[in-house]
């Protein structure tokens, strides 16, 4: 296993820095000395051009990837739109790894998802879990296209030696999350939909599903931190959860962001919304075992990002 501490002005590029993930990995090798950072906006450089990524490849020359590009979105923006979830991913990740391979990349880090495990895996979910029963319908498109991300990577290390990890981070959020209340995860939706409820002097606050559903939550600035361990640290195929170990209820999670953000009135459940996935929370040995353990408490993480919300979106 290399523990070498990589070099800080190793070219590293960053697919997908616009978003929650890219943008917490960009701030967290910014603090931690990298300045050699590629970086194209959608206009300059579209990840889903497979000549314009080949090329940009053949310019630049990273020697290191991050796999964060990805079209993303909650429960209900992955049950409407399965076509643009399935295709759009993977046109992406196969433009990236393909020209990540032709251009000689040292190492690549393909981020896939907690959902690519079955609905009933057994909890906490190992990573042995893939691939050992049938998905989630509600994110079946998304998981596939990560399933094939995975298995692209594999591939690559199997056949060509290549140095292509895979992690797996459960549900994420922080600065940067997608705020929309139709397309976004249930944490950046329960904060505004708490916080505007608060501002109007609403009596509720609409919850999705029965509020029953158990996820785990980790601050994106733990996840980056946890990509930047896992680059100097792990070199095998073989997929690796990243998590803190810990799940709440939906109802808990409404809860909780209620009381940071100061509503005090009532939660009221929306029955016609689904509740997709019973329990989702990853089992965390492997990356415990390696030394990286996650270190922002949910209750000071929601407040962090409610401080963003405020700065960046309420006003
Ligand atoms: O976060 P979420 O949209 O996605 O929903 P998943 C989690 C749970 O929160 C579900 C409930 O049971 C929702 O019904 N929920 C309650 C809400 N209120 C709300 C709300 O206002 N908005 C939303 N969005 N949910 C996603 C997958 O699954 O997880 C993706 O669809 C991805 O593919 C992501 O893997 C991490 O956790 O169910």
């Amino acid at each position: 296993m290399a523990t070498i501490m990589m070099d800080r002005s190793e070219k590293i590029f960053v697919a997908g820095h616009h978003g929650l993930v890219g943008s917490a990995l960009i701030r967290h090798l910014e603090s931690e000395g990298f300045h050699n950072l590629p970086r194209r906006d959608r206009s300059q450089l579209d990840l889903a051009d497979e000549r314009a990524v080949q090329s940009f490849f053949a310019v630049e020359k990273p020697s290191i990837v991050i796999v964060a590009a990805a079209k993303v979105g909650g429960i209900k923006a992955n049950n409407d739109f399965p076509v643009e979830f399935l295709f759009d991913n993977l046109r992406m990740q196969n433009n990236i790894i393909r020209a990540a391979h032709e251009a000689a990349v040292r190492k690549l880090l393909f981020l896939g998802s907690s959902c690519i495990y079955p609905k009933f895996a057994p909890q906490p979910i190992p990573e042995t879990a893939l691939l050992s029963g049938p998905l989630e319908p509600t994110n079946e498109a998304y998981a596939i296209a990560k399933i094939a991300g995975i298995k692209l990577c594999h591939a690559y290390a199997r056949e060509y030696g290549a140095n292509f990890i895979s992690a797996m981070p459960t549900n994420l959020f922080g600065p940067n999350d997608n705020f929309d209340l139709d397309t976004s995860h249930a944490l950046p939706a329960l904060l505004r939909k708490a916080h505007e409820a608060k501002t109007s002097g609403a009596r509720e606050v609409v919850v999705w599903g029965s509020g029953r559903p158990r996820r785990e939550f980790l601050h994106v600035d733990d996840l980056a931190s946890a990509c930047l361990f896992l680059l100097e640290n792990y070199d095998s195929p073989e997929i690796i959860n990243v998590g803190c170990g810990e799940d709440i209820s939906i109802r808990e999670l409404a809860e909780l962001i209620c009381d940071v953000v100061g509503f005090t009135g009532e939660l009221a459940w929306d029955g016609t919304k689904p509740d997709g996935t019973p329990r989702k929370l990853l089992d965390v040995t492997k990356l415990h075992n390696l030394g990286w353990h996650a270190t922002i408490p949910l209750r000071d993480g929601i407040a962090q990002t409610y401080d963003w919300f405020l700065k960046n979106v309420a006003h």
